[in-house]
């Protein structure tokens, strides 16, 4: 058995470490590239899934934040600041605490249950803002500005760094480039990423991001981005940018759920609402990255997916409603 390898270990030769660079980390990276055969068929193109809700606060977001709190404690950081839909929260929170360092997480309205929990129980100081995620970052930007507190938010050129990390895995694991990769698009720091490290692989590999067609108000709480931090970039990369409705969403996330088993939050479903409704991919290779878990949100999936059956403790009954499941 090997020991768990940081992500910054793995891929110190590409990451603006040192030496004097303290590794913070958890284990994050290596995550699994699954073959998706029944969504394969069923989208007519070649299906893999990038899993990154296995990293270890659930989502894409520790590639990037390994690196960047590595860097601020390297460069003498007395605390880390963020703003966030969730995931970014959960994994400064997590990060920060690995470091020694005290963290500042504005959270926006509306932010999954299970991001703010997780943020709360790795003492964070968890302030709940009210107002948008726009007006959440426009504050955590000014108050770095002051000089206190690293913004790490992917505003911060280390976490598009770090989050590099999955294209180099994917091609490595692929044992070459995928025609295409498809992910959400929320702030655009993720695509960014990727568009940069296929340019530093050489790679015409195409990019897909997905953004929600009602950004303000979309269910996929962790998109629901108005003004994307990143969308000059995006629009320069040459990447494509297609939106999707919170219905094809849904779709899609549960579909992904029920034939792959695969269950994640809604916003990571979005590459997928994407692949259902074209044939521009079709007969190709394609790598979709499912970026956060589905216990991030318990509220989505309580209140999409089908409540219990209650039944009395009697094998007969039981028989009965699970017969119903089978012949479904
Ligand atoms: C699961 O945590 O913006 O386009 O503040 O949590 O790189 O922003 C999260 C974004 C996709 C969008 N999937 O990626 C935040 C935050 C999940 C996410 C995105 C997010 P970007």
């Amino acid at each position: 058995m090997g020991v768990t390898v940081a992500l910054i270990e793995r891929f110190r030769d590409r990451l603006p470490v040192s030496d004097a660079t303290p590794v913070v980390s958890l284990g994050e990276g290596s995550t699994p590239l699954l073959r998706a055969p029944r969504l394969s068929e069923r989208l007519g193109v070649d299906l893999w899934l990038k899993w990154e809700a296995s990293n270890p606060t659930g989502s894409y977001k520790d590639r990037g934040m390994t690196v960047a709190v590595s860097k601020a404690l390297e460069e003498g950081a007395r605390a880390v600041i963020c703003a966030s839909t969730g995931n970014t929260s959960a994994s400064a929170a997590a990060y920060a605490a690995r470091a020694g360092l005290p963290a500042v997480v504005l959270v926006a309205e509306g932010a999954a249950r299970g991001k703010l929990i997780q943020a709360r129980a790795l003492g964070a100081r968890v302030l709940a803002v009210r107002g948008s995620f726009d007006q959440a970052l426009e504050t955590a930007r000014r108050l770095s500005d002051r000089g206190d507190h690293v913004l790490v938010n992917s505003l911060n050129p280390n976490r598009v760094e770090g989050q590099k990390t999955a294209v180099f895995e994917i091609v490595e694991e692929l044992g070459g480039e995928p025609d295409a990769f498809v992910l959400p698009y929320g702030g655009g720091g993720n695509t960014t990423a990727y568009v940069k490290a296929l340019s530093e692989l050489g790679s015409g590999a195409a990019v897909h991001s997905v953004e929600a067609a009602d950004r303000p108000r979309t269910l996929a709480s962790a998109i629901r981005i108005e003004q994307p931090a990143h969308g000059r970039s995006v629009e320069a990369s040459g990447a494509h940018v297609h939106a999707v409705s919170d219905e094809d969403i849904v779709a899609a996330w549960l579909e992904l759920a029920r034939l792959e088993g695969l269950f994640c939050e809604p916003s990571s479903a979005a590459g997928l609402a994407f692949l259902r409704g074209t044939d521009e991919l079709r007969g190709t290779r394609v790598v979709v990255t499912i970026t956060g878990h589905g216990l991030k949100d318990p509220g989505a999936a309580d209140f999409h997916a089908p409540p219990p059956l209650v039944v009395d403790p009697d094998p007969d009954a039981i028989a009965r409603a699970a017969e119903r499941d089978l012949s479904e």
